[in-house]
């Protein structure tokens, strides 16, 4: 069969109910061509929520406060190691602010709430952990405590070494430390937000969620939570020094150590040794008189719940950005590519020229060393997944693409821009252009798929943290083949991704989409959807799950004997009935991805010799500079003209110790995408949104039920061209 899909036209039909749009071939075609080609563009669920559409998405809270709770949306997300979903929210309870965001959005803010979705019965089922929002509140309150109380610590300055520009230049003068922040003793509702927090897997499944948001105006001038009849004064955002660990086994939160240094926007990233890393984030976000973000980093035990600071000397600090993309390179260093969310607002630093160099941090010497200076320069709102590795795994390329251009605050306009940098062994960087886009897109998330494409999905045309409501969500996602160095449209997802959006791949290889809480229209409180022309900023709490175009090849192999302790280094024996047609087996590091940035994404194909009909040796890496200790994806591909047919994953520990029990396979093999569930209906208000050019790809049960057809016509080329 050949996948070359000539020139043809499509036109598109109108919307369903829940605004689904369909695609179907011109009538001028010569021959009748299928009504949808799931094998090139992949397919889309219908989006699903908690509760469904029966479930109203805001209900009246409890607390009587007159606030409405709604539904969390995916913020942040992170596959569990029994192939469940846990997920927070992000800007939990603005649907409740008044006037600005900058007055009314920090005391209408509520801590985020987390949820587990389980999608392994093919039915979405939601749980509720414990406490809901995680809790560990902001460490630096004091009983009774006003911001006033403590005018230095309200103005941020001088603070201490490390906290920022000035801190660290205060302390190299001798003068003494003081505390960056003042927060005051307000409601405790908004004290522990996991919002702005980074997630991690540790090495045994549970989930580090380190850093966050504590709410509060500062100065407050009037507060409904006091009983004035408004919220006046001006919001502040304070980076939590607070950490908390999610046990997947009990679905409850516990207390982690916190941080020496407030930090929000943080990055984590995993050490060869299984400890994890903490960069950046910054102490207070609106009035940070800091000069820079954190230039300290940390280094968490899970073994001890201690985080040790990284400091020999001046080398031990930098400047970040926000959210810096870093990720471990070959050489067991954590490379820093030059791309970050460089607009929080107000993510700038007096020194972020220097966002654009390229850096290493050394783990061993605690010391950062820098490479050179990015073609580009700094790059924001921009994906960074690093492709397949192959052994011996002294290389890594890493896939950087859409996001804007330049320092904080950056340009406005999304750019069609990839390219790829490689990081080898001995340190040295690389960088090159690739394929360009067909979508400009700022705040993609980036899928690496266990055939060794990329998906990007979400985002919008333009950065919407500089104004929120005129960005145009771009639903048409793309995939990057490195082998031809292309990006190629995928069937379009139905609802907006923008900010805040989480992508993720499943165990049984589909690509969970969900995560949509932009900022309000133009930062003006609770009327997030403003109406045409202007984007709807509501939140969206739904789910979509694309079945890649792999799984529509035919059938899939199997994996009927695993590990489920891997070691670095030794040979394990898979059982496959299918040993005869396996191309590749790969290790996909289980995804934990917030703010489009997941550093521990990693994917590695394995050596492996056929050993009987049914049996694959395969070679574990190396060691931890591969594959950080922790739960890896075991798939195994098979051959087809059209491309690899991957397995539904086994979970395998990876780590310096075997365990010959059977590895879990959360999915069962052949299961089709998840049924069920459904959706409160949304919709894209803006003008341009509503006409922007989409190719969207639905079952076929849904296209018969489609009637009035729309006439607007659309060409596409070579898609999923293959050969
Ligand atoms: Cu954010």
């Amino acid at each position: 069969m050949n996948l070359h899909v000539r020139r043809r036209s499509w036109r598109r039909l109108a919307p369903l109910g829940v605004g689904v749009l369909l695609l179907v071939p011109a009538a001028s075609g010569a021959t009748a061509q299928p009504l949808d080609r799931p094998d090139v563009f992949g397919e889309w669920t219908q989006p699903f929520e908690e509760g469904g559409a029966r479930v109203a998405r805001c209900v009246p809270a409890e607390d009587g406060t007159g606030f409405v709770v709604c539904k969390p949306t995916a913020q942040a997300a992170a596959v569990l190691p029994d192939g469940r979903v846990f997920y927070y929210n992000g800007l939990e309870s603005w649907e409740n602010a008044q006037h600005t965001t900058f007055t009314s959005a920090a005391p209408s803010s509520r801590d985020s709430q987390a949820r587990v979705l389980d999608l392994r019965s093919g039915t979405p089922e939601f749980t509720i952990p414990t406490p809901p929002g995680g809790g560990q509140p902001n460490p630096n309150i004091r009983p009774g405590h006003r911001s006033t109380d403590d005018p230095a610590g309200m103005a941020g300055v001088p603070g201490r070494p490390g906290d920022g520009l000035v801190g660290s230049a205060w302390g190299s003068l001798g003068g003494p430390a003081h505390d960056p922040t003042s927060p005051p003793d307000d409601t405790a509702a908004n004290d522990a937000d996991m919002f702005c927090a980074d997630l991690i897997a540790l090495p045994d499944g549970r989930i580090l969620v380190a850093g966050g948001t504590d709410w509060y105006n500062e100065p407050a001038l009037l507060d409904r939570g006091d009983g004035d009849p408004i919220d006046a004064g001006v919001g502040e955002l304070e980076g939590l020094r607070s950490a908390r660990l999610f046990d997947p086994a009990t679905d409850s939160f516990s207390a982690a150590a916190p941080m020496t240094y407030g930090r929000w926007y943080p990055t984590l990233v995993e050490l060869p040794d299984g400890k994890v890393l903490v960069a950046s984030g910054v102490t207070k976000l609106i009035k940070d008189t800091q000069g820079s973000q954190v230039r300290r980093t940390e280094t968490f035990d899970p073994a001890t719940n201690t985080w040790t600071e990284n400091y020999v000397g001046p080398a031990s600090e930098n400047t970040l950005p926000l959210v810096a993309r870093l990720v471990l390179a070959p050489n067991g260093k954590v490379f820093y590519p030059a791309v970050g969310q460089m607009w929080g607002p107000f993510g700038q630093s007096v020194d972020e020229a220097l966002f654009g160099l390229q850096q290493f941090f050394d783990p061993a010497t605690k010391t950062w060393e820098v490479t050179g200076m990015a073609p580009l320069g700094a790059r924001s709102g921009a994906s960074v997944v690093p492709l397949l590795m192959a052994p011996p795994y002294d290389t890594m390329s890493l896939l950087t693409f859409g996001g804007t251009l330049g320092p904080p605050p950056g340009a406005d306009l999304a750019l069609p821009i990839s390219t790829l940098t490689t990081v080898d062994a001995v340190g040295d960087v690389t960088n090159t252009m690739t394929g360009s886009l067909h979508h400009r897109r700022w705040y993609p998330s980036g899928v690496l798929l266990p055939d060794g494409t990329v998906l990007g999905v979400g985002g919008a045309d333009k950065d919407e943290v500089i104004d929120p409501g005129t960005e145009i969500a771009v639903k048409v996602p793309e995939i990057y083949d490195p082998a031809t160095g292309q990006w190629t449209e995928a069937a379009a997802h139905t609802r907006d991704r923008t900010y805040h959006n989480s992508a993720l791949l499943l165990p049984d290889m589909r690509v969970l989409l969900g995560g949509h809480s932009p900022l309000a229209s133009h930062y003006a409180g609770a009327n997030q959807d403003q109406g045409p022309p202007f984007a709807n900023n509501d939140k969206d709490p739904s789910f979509e799950v694309w079945s890649p175009p792999y799984l529509f090849r035919g059938e899939r192999p199997q994996i009927t004997g695993a590990p489920a302790g891997v070691a670095y280094g030794e040979r394990i024996m898979l059982r496959t009935p299918d040993a005869a047609e396996i191309t590749s087996v790969v290790l996909l590091r289980t995804p934990s991805p917030q703010h489009v940035m997941d550093p521990d994404q990693r994917g590695l194909s394995l050596a492996f010799t056929r050993t009987g009909p049914e049996t694959l040796e395969v070679v574990a890496p190396p060691d931890g500079s591969a594959a950080p200790p922790g739960n890896y994806y075991l798939v195994i591909n098979k051959e087809h003209p059209d491309g690899p047919v991957p397995s539904v994953a086994r979970i395998v520990h990876v780590s310096t110790q075997s365990d010959p029990a059977e590895a879990l396979q959360p999915f069962p093999d052949h299961a089709p995408a998840p049924t069920g569930g459904s959706a409160t209906p949304d919709e894209d208000t803006s003008t341009a949104g509503r006409t922007q050019p989409e190719l969207a790809i639905v079952p076929a049960v849904a296209l018969a039920a489609a009637s009035g057809p729309r006439t607007k016509r659309r060409r596409y080329s070579e898609h999923g061209d293959r050969s």
